[in-house]
């Protein structure tokens, strides 16, 4: 059966969450593909036990920990290659959840924009057991890429998302060098350069019950160091980074 879906997951050391998520995923008309960087806890071996029944969930397992933009960067070639017309990106931690993602999909079947955007920061969206630390950081990072990089977008780093295939592949992956959250930015503006269409669909975002964050200082001032460049970059070119962006209620 060919499906419309596929959802790439990136895991690292997630083997309590994946458990709670793959059977909810499973309940959905849609194909799943892990990109496991070699979880030392045997997430990808816990993701291949959950999928054996179903055959619909692929483990792509690779050596060691090489960051969340080069693995999504792996399942969307996966997902192109195999002709996918929609690529989900979701979290393995339990932070985003199946329900939002039956909205997302509703979002990009009716109003069939580039990229949908599952949101925390528009009417609607919310955020449930943050610290206030990771809220202001969140909403930090999202004032700070705005200032810099103009559009619309209110939730720019977040990792809740359905692209159109046909659009995404006009975006150049390999020359994407951005690790971490950045890579969010990075693809949100990317898509905006092309004059893809994004909407941004309002989510509620739980913190994880289990495992640990892979968010570091690292991962932050990359963010810091690219967004400045490509403001910077863009004004002194005197060219706006964003091209028009929509984001339709
Ligand atoms: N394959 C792979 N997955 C990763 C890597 N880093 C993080 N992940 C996964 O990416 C998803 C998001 O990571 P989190 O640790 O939740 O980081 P975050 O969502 O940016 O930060 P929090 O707000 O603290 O949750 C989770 O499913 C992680 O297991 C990596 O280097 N490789
Ligand atoms: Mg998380």
């Amino acid at each position: 059966m060919n499906r419309d879906y596929l959802v790439i997951v990136p895991t690292y050391n997630e083997i309590t969450s994946i458990g709670v998520l793959l059977p909810q995923l499973l309940e959905l008309n849609l194909d799943i593909l892990i990109v496991d960087d070699g979880s030392p806890d045997g997430t990808a071996d816990a993701c291949r036990a959950l999928g054996l029944e179903s055959g619909r969930i692929v483990v792509v397992e690779r050596k060691k920990k090489l960051g969340l933009g080069s693995a999504y960067k792996a399942g969307f070639k996966y997902g192109e290659d195999r002709g996918y017309k929609y690529l989900i990106e979701m979290d393995a931690d339990g932070s985003h959840q199946v329900s939002d993602l039956l909205s997302l999909m509703t979002a990009i079947q009716e109003k069939q924009p580039d990229l949908v955007i599952g949101s925390r920061w528009v009417t609607g969206g919310a955020v449930e057991n943050w610290a206030r630390r990771r809220q202001w950081l969140s909403r930090s990072a999202n004032v700070y890429a705005k200032l810099l990089l103009g559009g619309k977008v209110k939730d720019m780093t977040a990792g809740f998302r359905i692209y159109r295939t046909e659009k995404l592949i006009q975006i150049d992956l390999e020359s994407v060098k951005s690790e971490g959250y950045c890579f969010q930015i990075e693809m949100t503006m990317r898509m905006a350069q092309l004059g893809g269409e994004i909407l941004e669909s309002p989510i509620t975002f739980i913190e994880r019950k289990y495992g640990v964050s892979k968010m570091s200082k690292k991962i932050v001032f990359e963010a810091i160091y690219r967004v400045t460049a490509w403001g910077l970059s863009a004004k002194f070119r005197r060219k706006r980074t964003f091209i028009a962006t929509c984001d339709r209620p």
